[in-house]
């Protein structure tokens, strides 16, 4: 289980409970519509006050956990802090009060790039002009070190937008939280929320199909995270780190549907509803969208870790996921007719590396389905062609309630599979219980890499195998895979040090999670390819936690290169398309696309978290 990863991953950042005898205010959610402070004579005057205060980031009468929280004089306490927002060139008069009665504050990013240091209980005012438009993250650290990260226990901030002479259009913000809180086992509990509370008390963002969407994404955690929108691409127009902000030239925007955020850092990001139905926007960090680690989840040896799976949305998910609904403008569009069936199943076998047991998709072949426990890691590879409607029937023969997930693909809710939440109106997807079936109905509008997966239980069923690559090809091409190669990564099992044959991690290979591409943590088989013409790349990241960093290597030092083609499935605009060093991070829910014509001689490809490659595979061109 997944105590091992928490125990590495987060608890270092855990340090600093909350203290004994701290004051009992009440933090409330901020949605971040409306701006705080007055304004009189075009200048703004905000009076702030820093203190700790219990935040409730589940059911208002759920589990609380003392934070430290930024609001306005006079009323309660807010996360994310208050909304600050102006034009261009408007004066801000800020008054900031340290209401901690031991403790130093530094205020970072109102008024310059030098932070503003309170005393205890003192109150300082700042006056400064707002510059460039752009979004930013204010943060109040507490105590007398300031660093790049910082403690996340000991941080509060708020957005501070900045609009252009000429206005925004109409926008929403959003500001992802966590705060971590040992729990008695060692393990961790989170609060996890995006504008101040976790799903399935996040509100729900309703919009109007063909609505012209901006959203702008500030993370307020010391965690990266991959963000992923169901169904739809957004545009990546504006990206900063809480202090700049910048727009980013519009021959240089990417379309995704998986951008990572690093801490502090914001995103603008604009997109079109054009199907309606129920959608999902969240974290792709297993860690940080599942029960488990939820603020108040019971930990501990007596407590069965391995829940019951549930098929309930509002059980099987937590923590940073915002659930979104498009409503028609002139009822559905009409649904096409199937050119092709597929029939894909859902399989669990024998135990496959460190995996527990084995959960595998494998599409039929012929005319026989598969044999009922062939499993395979990762699943099988799905084929589809631009705009050739293909219908795939989903036949569950595992023991335990799955879901399928087409990520990437621009499809309808229904067929985007998310038992209990996906469809529109009445109609919404039932679960995928043993022995059913259910079919999806996909109509791709778009030729690229893409992924399926489980969306239930995630970290058990992911971690298991429940995961496949997906390729669109334009219409009449065939897939060739002598030159056109698929990488999924994915993860070698969920155990820790108590699982059979593992070796402590000072005298062999870690025990933690590690990463296996198509299946195989150290290595693939050697491959023999022609010299001299196109090879393609596809690398897809569908671990549960970890960027996964490929790289073609001419030798042990030195990359060769290739050309950038696509990103998530959508190909790059030109200006994008340059040669340039072979290798690149994939954040967890991304693909990417590359393009290389090798001379005859041999290049390593090799994959792992950050600079270390853990996996390697020979190619041979000749
Ligand atoms: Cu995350």
């Amino acid at each position: 289980m997944p105590s091992q990863l928490w125990a590495t991953l987060l608890l270092a950042l855990a340090a600093g409970g909350p203290r004994p005898g701290a004051p009992v205010a009440r933090v409330v959610p901020n949605d971040n519509r409306t701006p705080a402070g007055t304004m009189r004579n075009g200048a703004l005057t905000v009076k702030l006050v820093v203190l700790r205060a219990e935040w409730y980031p589940e059911d208002d009468n759920g589990p609380h956990i003392a934070v430290p929280a930024l609001g306005e004089e006079g009323k309660a306490a807010s996360i994310p802090g208050p909304l600050i927002r102006v034009r261009a060139g408007t004066v801000i008069h800020a008054t900031i009060r340290n209401a901690f009665p031991d403790s130093t504050v530094h205020m970072i990013g109102l008024g310059g790039a030098d932070s503003v240091e309170l005393a205890p209980g003192q109150q300082r005012e700042v006056t400064f002009t707002a510059g460039a438009a752009g979004t930013y993250y204010y943060r109040a650290v507490i105590g007398k070190r300031i660093e790049r990260m910082g403690n996340e226990l000991e941080t509060a901030g708020g957005a501070l937008v900045v609009d252009p002479p000429g206005g925004s259009p109409a926008d929403r913000i959003f500001v992802l939280n966590i705060f971590t809180q040992p729990g008695d086992s060692g393990l961790t509990n989170e609060a996890l929320a995006i504008n101040g509370k976790g799903w399935p008390n996040t509100e729900r963002i309703r919009m109007t199909l063909g609505d012209s969407v901006h959203w702008r994404l500030i993370n307020g955690s010391v965690r990266p995270h991959p963000m992923h929108l169901h169904g739809f691409y957004f545009r990546i127009n504006a990206a900063g780190n809480g202090t700049e902000s910048h727009e980013i030239p519009p021959d240089h925007q990417m379309l995704a549907v998986t951008e990572q955020v690093s801490p502090w850092d914001t995103r603008t990001l604009s997109w079109v509803p054009d199907r309606i139905g129920r959608w999902l926007f969240h974290c792709h960090l297993t860690f940080h969208v599942v029960p488990d680690a939820r603020l108040g989840h019971r930990h501990g040896p007596d407590v069965e870790i391995r829940e019951t799976p549930s098929v309930d949305p509002g059980r099987h998910m937590a923590g940073l996921v915002l659930g979104l609904i498009v409503s028609p403008k002139h009822g559905e569009p009409p649904r096409d007719t199937p050119k092709r069936n597929l029939d894909l199943y859902v399989q669990q076998g024998p135990r496959l590396g460190r995996r527990p047991m084995t959960l595998s998709y494998i599409l039929q072949e012929g005319s026989t389905p598969p044999a009922p426990d062939s499993v395979r890691t990762p699943g099988s590879l799905i084929v589809l062609h631009r705009n050739e409607t293909t219908d795939i029937t989903v036949h569950n023969r595992a023991a335990e309630p799955v879901a399928i997930h087409w990520h990437g693909l621009e499809l309808e809710s229904w067929s985007d599979g998310m038992e209990g939440w996906g469809g529109s109106g009445e109609l919404i997807v039932p679960p995928l219980m043993p022995a059913d079936t259910f079919m999806a109905r996909l109509s791709v509008p778009r030729a690229g890499t893409f992924m399926y997966h489980t969306h239930i239980n995630d970290i058990e069923q992911v971690t298991s195998g429940a995961i496949g690559p997906l390729i669109v090809l334009e219409p009449g091409e065939q897939y060739d895979p002598t030159r056109d190669h698929v990488y999924l990564g994915g993860w070698n099992g969920p155990e820790d040090e108590t699982s059979p044959g593992c070796v402590a991690p000072q005298s062999g290979p870690a025990c933690g999670p590690q990463i296996a591409i198509n299946g195989d943590s150290l290595a693939g088989p050697t491959l023999t390819l022609p010299a001299g013409v196109k090879h393609r790349f596809r690398f897809i990241n569908l671990n549960p936690a970890i960027d996964i960093r490929y790289a073609l290597m001419k030798d042990s030092a030195n990359a060769a290169e290739w050309v950038p083609l696509a990103r998530d499935g959508a190909d790059l605009l030109p200006a994008l398309r340059k040669p340039q060093p072979a290798a690149q991070a994939v954040a967890v829910g991304q693909t990417w696309d590359f393009e290389i014509t090798p001379a005859a001689g041999a290049l390593v490809l090799t994959a792992g978290p950050g600079r270390r490659a853990t996996w390697r595979q020979r190619l041979i061109f000749r």
